[in-house]
């Protein structure tokens, strides 16, 4: 398949993905982990021009400060040898267990404090990164024990905490935007901000909506039962796609992370086909994990399949824009979408024009490979 237009086109990794070290919830880590320097360098080295990261992938939680400056100083020494950027940051909180009842959303006022300041640090370091953008997935900001607390208590807990951090943001005057990452489960019984709907209702209600869009994943939405492509096409609607996570999720399992093209094909399709054809500029980011059985060296075969699978998806979009026979259905599609001429009333028996199971099927025949 030709290379075309990856010029302009940017990948990007989250360099958690490629530092994961296999562990899941039932086993321990199968593969030792991949230094965070290493992984700024190596993702360049295969094909990302872009990287995405919690701030303590790079700093570990209490590190000094001089040890804080040499870890970025490095860094940025990387991004300028091998040109690759930073275009996102965030904080790994939810990891650890002070955070376990949540970090914004916590019942306790101390914990709140110390999940702003965690995040007030984090977005220092993407700033010292140059990252455009701050991009919060509140991984414990959810609940089991509903009884615990008022959920319409917890969103003013969350409406607090982003206005409190974009007027950090606005103050240091850093050049950066906020996002929210919704997820409907995971880590928490249940997460407050479930979906880009929950993401964009609760933006609206912020002081500054403006400075704030969404961060869509493409398993979290398949986690919800939701169209990945219908969900990414409400905040592309509202001008509020500020990144994408690709990767792939089986319906009713946890939440899997599989490479982008590991599972989802059609649906994998249909979000490359809105992000091509709405011409999105972001970088299109993979926040996927290398299979548990992956040894470190297949980590770069990990990184090279994720993005291949997005240009092969490419290469089919432009080929469904090619077709001759289905660029003919949907002409004729567009035909009745016109302003009536005469009053006559729409046929609603057989023999009715739109050949959708047509259109259908030469999907499924472009992605197999056999038109
Ligand atoms: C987890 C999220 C996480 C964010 C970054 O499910 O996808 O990896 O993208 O904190
Ligand atoms: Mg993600």
């Amino acid at each position: 398949m030709p290379k075309r237009e990856t010029a302009t086109r940017v990948y990007s990794f989250g360099l958690w993905t490629v530092m994961n070290r296999g562990a899941d919830p039932f086993g321990a880590a199968t593969r030792a982990a991949l230094d965070p320097l290493e992984a700024i360098s190596g993702l360049a080295a295969h094909g990302a021009a872009a990287f995405e990261l919690h701030a303590e992938d790079l700093i570990p939680p209490g590190s000094s400060t001089v040890e804080r400056d040499r870890l970025i100083a490095e860094a940025r020494r990387r991004m300028t040898d091998t040109g690759i950027v930073c275009d996102a940051c965030g904080s790994s909180m939810f990891t650890e267990p002070v955070f376990k009842d949540g970090g914004m959303v916590s019942n306790e006022a101390r914990v709140r404090r110390m999940a702003l300041a965690r995040y007030e640090a984090a977005i220092d370091v993407g700033h010292l990164l140059d990252a455009p953008l701050f991009n919060i997935w509140g991984g414990r900001d959810g609940a089991e024990v509903d009884a615990s607390r008022s959920p319409v208590d917890a969103l003013k807990r969350l409406r607090d905490g982003f206005n409190e951090l974009d007027a950090y943001i606005t103050r240091q005057r850093y050049p950066m935007r906020l996002s929210i990452e919704p997820k409907p489960n995971e880590p928490r019984g249940d997460l407050y901000i479930s979906t880009a709907g929950h993401a964009l209702g609760f933006i609206a209600t912020l002081e500054h909506p403006e400075h704030v869009g969404v961060v869509l994943e493409f398993a979290h939405a398949a986690m919800a039962g939701l169209n990945p492509a219908h969900e990414v096409a409400h905040a592309l609607y509202a001008g509020k796609l500020d990144g994408i996570h690709l990767n792939a999720q089986r319906p009713l399992r946890f939440d899997q992370d599989l490479r982008f093209g590991g599972a989802n094909l059609k649906d994998s399709f249909f979000v490359v086909k809105l992000l091509e054809e709405e011409r999105w500029p972001g970088p299109r980011t993979f926040d996927a994990h290398p299979y548990r059985t992956t040894d470190e060296e297949g980590i770069w075969g990990f990184v090279e399949g994720c993005i291949r699978a997005y240009e092969i998806l490419a290469e089919k979009v432009r080929q469904f824009h090619e077709d001759a026979e289905v660029q003919q259905l949907l002409a004729e599609i567009k035909r009745w979408a016109a302003p009536p001429q005469s009053d006559e009333r729409p046929a609603t028996g057989p023999g009715r024009i739109f050949a959708y199971e047509r259109l259908d099927h030469l999907v499924f025949e472009i992605l197999m490979g056999t038109r």
